[in-house]
């Protein structure tokens, strides 16, 4: 068999079974004997291994070049009689990709300088019960803490104490929204409740304002300011405040020259998931193109699942759930071993739908053993080098895309819908609706900190732009048009992989379909 490079060094290993480090595919690449080097490295690797490290190919190359016959480590001799058939044919010698000894297509970072946090991780700290009492105690905090964005820029005060304040008296204040309706005449009527109580704010519809209502989602926390009506009883609405980013925000950048590839749903599992797409995507982020990706963040819908949507199963390559992860780890075992995996489950994971959704179980952990992923709740925020990502799997997306008008949020700028998000500083606003919410203690929704990147999927259609210096990602997927999405005129952006600098926070997109 041909050895044609760090591609198809990579396959041979995958189909092994494990999974490389990609300074060991460019060292063994570049070896003078890449097929034998291979060899070499496949027999001589500990029993437990499941990443081939650079230094299982430098001890192969050392050997090598004392003249002495390849060893096994003393404790772990592994080779079979089966590997070393394939020495002969493939002894040949092939061309190689790349040339050089420690850097070449493989990363010249230390892997020191590298940095991950994780802040949000709900993992393991569900206190729901789905009871009564879970609903008032994440709306309380959802409000206390939103609120408090809001309170030093209006003088507030409680529902209960505006009703009995004199009429035309300036007003503000801080509340969830309860209910939007438009008047008879044309204006809006907005229902604001607080820990007191609601009361009706009247947007007038020649107002500035009136064009911001039709971006108002319910739940969500914002402050009024305006005029009491004569009879106190409702209050005209002359300024709005949304919790939202400051325009001042300025991101946090990486001290070096590092990237990441952000995507997300990946579909294994599924007819139209597009293996070809992705093996050339890990393919080529074992090539010196890509030897400043260090990260892998991936949004959720990591398989296509069972029973997610009605007649799915028609459309399932691999029916068991657990075989779907079982082949989305052979996937993984693609990416180079170096690179740091981060993911989060979306609605086709076996987790629980209702959001926030934990980080998977402990039994599928087992199964994606391929990289040593960190594996956290949707949403979570991890921090690469100083930059903070919120990954967030992004099904509310679809009702901020089906509320508000075309131009402010739509499937082919999902970017723009996330702009909604970030200004409302909470991932998935409004309760009841399309996206299913978990009650919780703690309102784990919430962006408390203004994120420097916001990573999204679930829509399938990639978009990216910065909204006040915050850089919004909605990173596409690795699934081909379903008869659903054909049904409704969706068409995926499938198969592409943006890629951004942490230096700069600047994005390319790759392509691979
Ligand atoms: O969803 C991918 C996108 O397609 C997302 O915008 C929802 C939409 N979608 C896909 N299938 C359905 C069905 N059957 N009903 C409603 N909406 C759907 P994903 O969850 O990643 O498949
Ligand atoms: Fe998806
Ligand atoms: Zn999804």
């Amino acid at each position: 068999m041909p050895l044609e490079g760090p591609a198809r060094i990579v396959s041979e290993l995958t189909s092994r079974g494990y999974n490389a480090e990609r300074e060991a595919v460019t060292r063994i690449a570049s070896a003078d004997d890449p097929a034998a080097t291979l060899q070499r490295v496949i027999e001589g690797l500990p029993s437990d291994a499941l990443v081939v490290r650079l230094e299982h190919v430098e001890s192969v190359l050392d050997d090598l070049s004392e003249s002495d016959p390849p060893s096994s480590p003393a404790d772990t001799p592994t080779s079979t009689g089966a590997q070393k058939t394939n020495t002969q044919s493939t002894a040949g010698g092939s061309p190689v990709e790349t040339k050089g000894v420690s850097k070449g297509a493989g990363r010249s970072s230390d892997p020191d300088e590298r940095s991950l946090e994780i802040v949000g991780d709900m993992t393991g700290e569900s206190t729901g019960t789905g009871e009564y009492g879970d609903f008032v105690s994440v709306f309380r905090d959802r409000l206390e803490r939103l609120g408090s964005k809001l309170r030093g820029r209006v003088n507030h005060r409680p529902a209960t104490a505006i009703q009995s304040m004199p009429g035309g008296s300036d007003v503000a204040m801080v509340g969830l929204v309860n209910d939007v309706r438009s008047t008879a005449s044309g204006h809006w009527l907005i229902e604001l409740e607080d820990a007191t109580g609601t009361f009706p704010w009247l947007v007038m519809k020649d107002r500035e304002y009136a064009d911001l209502v039709d971006e108002l989602l319910c739940d969500e926390v914002l402050a009024m300011e305006g005029t009491l009506a004569d009879d106190s009883g409702i209050a005209f609405v002359d300024s709005m405040y949304f919790p939202d980013v400051p325009r001042t925000h300025e991101p946090s950048t990486a001290d070096r020259h590092v990237q990441a590839a952000l995507i997300s749903d990946v579909h294994v599992g599924s007819q139209e998931f597009m293996g070809d797409a992705w093996n050339r995507f890990a393919d080529w982020l074992h090539t010196e193109q890509a030897q400043h990706v260090e990260y892998l963040l991936i949004a959720g819908d990591m398989v296509e699942g069972v029973g997610i949507y009605p007649n799915q199963d028609e459309e399932l390559d691999v029916i068991d759930i657990y075989e779907q992860y079982e082949l989305f780890n052979e996937h993984l075992k693609r990416v180079p071993g170096d690179i740091e995996i981060v993911m989060i489950p979306g609605n086709h994971d076996a987790v629980r739908l209702a959001e926030p959704q934990p980080g998977f179980d402990e039994e599928l952990r087992e199964i994606m053993t391929a990289h040593d992923a960190r594996i956290v709740s949707n949403p979570s925020t991890v921090t690469l080098e100083g930059v903070s990502v919120l990954m967030y799997h992004g099904v509310s997306l679809d009702e901020v895309i089906a509320e508000l008008p075309e131009e402010k949020a739509s499937y082919d700028d999902p970017h723009k819908a996330m702009y909604q998000l970030l200004k409302k500083r909470h991932v998935a606003p409004q309760f009841g609706g399309h996206t299913r919410l978990a009650p919780e203690e703690r309102d784990y929704l919430i962006m408390e900190e203004v994120p420097d990147i916001f990573h999204t999927g679930h829509v399938h259609k990639l978009g990216f732009g910065k909204y006040h210096n915050v850089l919004a990602i909605n990173s596409g997927c690795w699934q081909a048009q379903t008869d659903f999405q054909k049904s409704v005129n969706i068409d995926p952006d499938a198969g592409y992989a943006p890629i951004v600098d942490l230096d700069t926070l600047d994005v390319t997109v790759q392509k691979f379909s």
